[in-house]
């Protein structure tokens, strides 16, 4: 580090070996993280060259201190600080779009990472098949200049194959399940329309690896770097908070083998990662929308502040009941211990997640955080009254208005949608019937079987307030 101006500024950023899109606070703040250890631990040119698909904003915050920022560890009490330089550069797609695709063609290239968050897939949640009528997928069937994740993988790896280049690993690190395999589907659906060519070689030579991540990281606010900076003594523009927790299971299925050592950073290196990533969707992540929308009804801020609530800390630890008999637990897991040990993270009060930064885009994590667990739940016949309140609340936030008749700044693809659906309808049966008409999200068998429980469970958000439902669901 060299001290310019009292600004601690990285001198020499480490050679690229990974490309990744979307550069936000999750991914700097955990796969950043691995790949620094993993270098510490056993060398390799693995810097990272971030893209940001949209806004200048995190290139702009990271540049004075030439791409380094600091990590901060929330322990309950504690908080720990750590420099991350393991940014070569960033760069900012609609700028200069050639830029980037030089540099996921660049031979030194040999991972391309994403977090794009679900909807950046382009692909309908309930069938896992890319949406043809996605404004950003038309727009890249017709430009050789992409616009979407999925464009900018297709037209990389369209210039490692005319310049003879092996393609890069594809390494997706959003929540979806089974989430390699997911985006080669949509790629190679993409490619197939473009070049059959091209994806006949995809096919053969192209490697998605599926992976489960894990960490909770709260988006930074404004306050956040105020104090941060303060405590560190120099302008830290981009900080990224985050739990101490973190988990990484990968698929060990790597172009050449070529990849970070990230078993020495403490990732798991596994064949199959699927029981993993259906525990952490249906358990972690099915919990926290669960908690986003009903502790976002009865006026919670945050995940700690819902479980702070005996009322929610029971619904939670009910939800985890119900949900554990429609997970496999990877071999070795205890799923009883995984539920305990999610608790006390979302418990833990140094984390300021919001209920509302959860409750964004519901319309994509319902299928794989809910609807699945319900559907399984269903098939074996046991109860499904707190699983069906988590949904019902879904529809009652994304109807637009809450308890107070206030409105919700409500966050999603399918947002306007929702929310003129919800307002032509005039009794709880009517509102569940009109959201189960959305067969991006509720496959339309599913959609039947759900009408009845979550009927009843809309009846009892308006009967009885959502922390009166949410009581009576659990008991
Ligand atoms: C959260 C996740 O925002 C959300 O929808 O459920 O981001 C969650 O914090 C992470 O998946 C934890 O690994």
């Amino acid at each position: 580090m060299s001290m310019g101006a009292g600004l601690p500024v990285d001198p020499n950023s480490p050679a690229p070996g990974i490309v990744h899109l979307g550069l936000g606070a999750f991914f700097r703040a955990f796969g950043c993280v691995y790949v620094a250890d993993a270098m510490a631990a056993s060398g390799g040119d693995w810097g990272v060259i971030g893209v940001s698909l949209r806004s200048p904003a995190t290139r702009d915050a990271l540049r004075p201190r030439n791409w380094a920022y600091t990590s901060v560890t929330l322990a309950p009490g504690q908080e720990s600080f750590r420099d991350i330089t393991v940014l070569n550069s960033v760069l900012v797609a609609p700028e200069d779009p050639q830029r980037v695709l030089d540099a996921m063609a660049d031979p030194a290239t040999r991972i391309v990472s994403l977090t794009v968050t679900e909807k950046g897939y382009c692909h309908d949640p309930a069938s896992g098949l890319l949406n043809m009528a996605h404004p950003d997928i038309l727009h890249d069937l017709s430009h050789v200049v992409p616009t979407s994740a999925l464009g900018y993988l297709l037209r990389g790896l369209q210039m490692r194959r005319a310049a003879g280049r092996p393609p890069f690993t594809v390494l997706t690190c959003d929540n979806l399940p089974e989430n390699g395999k997911l985006l080669r589907r949509l790629v190679l659906q993409l490619a197939a329309e473009i070049d059959p060519e091209l994806e006949r070689w995809i096919a053969a030579e192209g490697r998605f690896p599926s992976t489960m991540v894990d960490r909770i990281t709260p988006a930074t606010t404004a306050a956040d770097i105020t104090r941060i900076s303060e405590k560190l003594g120099y302008p830290e523009a981009a900080p990224v908070l985050h739990e101490p927790f973190s988990q990484w299971a990968i698929e060990d299925d790597f172009v050449g083998g070529l990849r970070p050592d990230f078993a020495a950073a403490g990732a798991e290196m596994v064949a199959d990662v699927t029981a993993h990533e259906h525990m952490k969707l249906r358990m972690l992540n099915g919990v926290h929308s669960a908690l986003a929308y009903t502790g976002y009804l009865a006026g919670h801020e945050t995940i700690a502040a819902t479980v702070a609530d005996p009322v929610f800390a029971a619904y939670a630890k009910r939800l985890w009941a119900d949900i554990t008999p429609a997970v496999a637990a990877p071999e070795g897991v205890s799923l009883a211990q995984y539920a305990d040990a999610l608790f006390a993270r979302f418990a833990n009060p140094a984390i300021h997640h919001r209920t509302w930064q959860i409750a964004m885009d519901g319309s994509q994590k319902l299928p794989q955080r809910l609807l699945g667990t319900l559907r399984d739940t269903l098939d074996n016949g046991r109860d499904v009254r707190a699983l069906s309140l988590a949904v019902a609340a879904w529809m009652r936030y994304a109807g637009g208005m809450d308890e107070a008749g206030q409105p919700i700044d409500v966050r999603d693809p399918l947002a306007d949608k929702l929310r003129d659906l919800s307002r032509r309808a005039t009794s709880p049966a009517e509102t569940v019937s009109a959201f189960l008409s959305v067969n991006e999200v509720f496959p339309e068998d599913l959609a039947e079987r759900l009408h009845a429980p979550l009927t009843t469970a809309m009846s009892r958000l308006s009967a009885l307030g959502t922390r009166g439902a949410v009581k009576e669901a659990t008991s």
